[in-house]
């Protein structure tokens, strides 16, 4: 298929790039962090959203050299928020595909981008999802470990949609977890909430919180969810409601504010 055939040119002509949407702290509205999202500016095709190209690119393997290009790139602009905006400055998330989670490769990938950068480690935070952590081989969890200890914080996207195994979460090198969207549906608005999601979204905030795990509702585009979370106790949110993936100068204007 040409959209996959094309892709490592692509990536050499820099067609690529990455807008970031911020993570807001409930109880004050700071934005805390930035999640990195790649999109595909192509010449014929236009702008391409990563759900057209990363599971190819995890099939052909070239989401490894993508991926270390993406996280390159937030990096740069993690160290340039810094220089402008100093300990207030947001750190950058990250999203790893299972496939980058298994490559020897990338703690070493990692430190020598945050050296090349001098971005201090907690100015970066790396999301996977539950499948790329549980289960499975040793080395990903050996590679988490590295990251963890050099200061990079690790988050588990998508959680509670996955295969988590609760037992073995509690030994997980993570600080942060992300409750997928699709629970904030039952969270609409005070009059029609939806009982089940109120409680497993309640449930998903004290298990991290019995973990000494920050969480983060992902998916949040109403006032009255974001209301909720915060009475919930949830500590930090993500969606429209907040701001949508934005250039790295409209975050900037937002920091400024
Ligand atoms: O950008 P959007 O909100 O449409 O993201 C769609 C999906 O693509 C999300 O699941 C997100 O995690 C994933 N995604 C976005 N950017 C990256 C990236 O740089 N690497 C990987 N592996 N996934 C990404
Ligand atoms: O899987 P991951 O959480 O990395 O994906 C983030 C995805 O969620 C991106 O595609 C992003 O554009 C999308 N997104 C961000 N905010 C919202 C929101 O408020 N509602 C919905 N439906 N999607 C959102
Ligand atoms: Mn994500
Ligand atoms: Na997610």
């Amino acid at each position: 298929f040409t959209l996959s055939a094309t892709m490592p040119a692509a990536l050499e002509r820099d067609e690529f790039y990455v807008d970031y949407q911020p993570l807001v702290r409930l109880e004050d509205s700071t934005v805390v962090g930035v999640e990195a999202l790649v999109r595909w500016q192509h010449p014929e095709f236009g702008r391409l959203a990563p759900d057209r190209f990363i599971e190819l690119a995890e099939e052909t393997g070239l989401i490894v050299p993508l991926g270390r290009w993406v996280l390159r790139r937030a990096c740069e602009q993690a160290r340039r928020w810094r220089e402008e905006f100093g300990e207030s400055a947001p750190f950058v998330s990250v999203n790893l595909a299972v496939r980058q989670s298994r490559d020897p490769e990338l703690v070493r990938d990692v430190k020598r981008i945050l050296d090349e950068c001098a971005l201090p480690p907690n100015q970066l935070q790396l999301e996977l999802t539950e499948s790329a952590i549980m289960g499975t081989a040793d080395e990903p969890l050996e590679a988490l470990r590295a990251l963890s200890e050099m200061g990079v914080r690790i988050a588990i996207d998508d959680f509670g949609t996955g295969y988590s195994n609760l037992a073995y979460l509690k030994h997980l090198p993570v600080h942060e977890l992300k409750i997928a969207g699709s629970f904030m549906e039952g969270l609409r608005a005070a009059d029609e909430e939806d009982a089940v999601d109120v409680q497993i979204v309640s449930t998903l905030v004290q298990l991290a919180h019995a973990l000494r795990l920050g969480v983060t509702a992902e998916g949040v585009e109403t006032p009255a969810q974001a209301k909720r979370l915060h009475r919930i106790g949830c500590d930090t949110g993500q969606g429209w409601f907040f701001a949508k993936p934005m250039k790295p100068a409209e975050i900037d204007e937002m920091l400024r504010r």
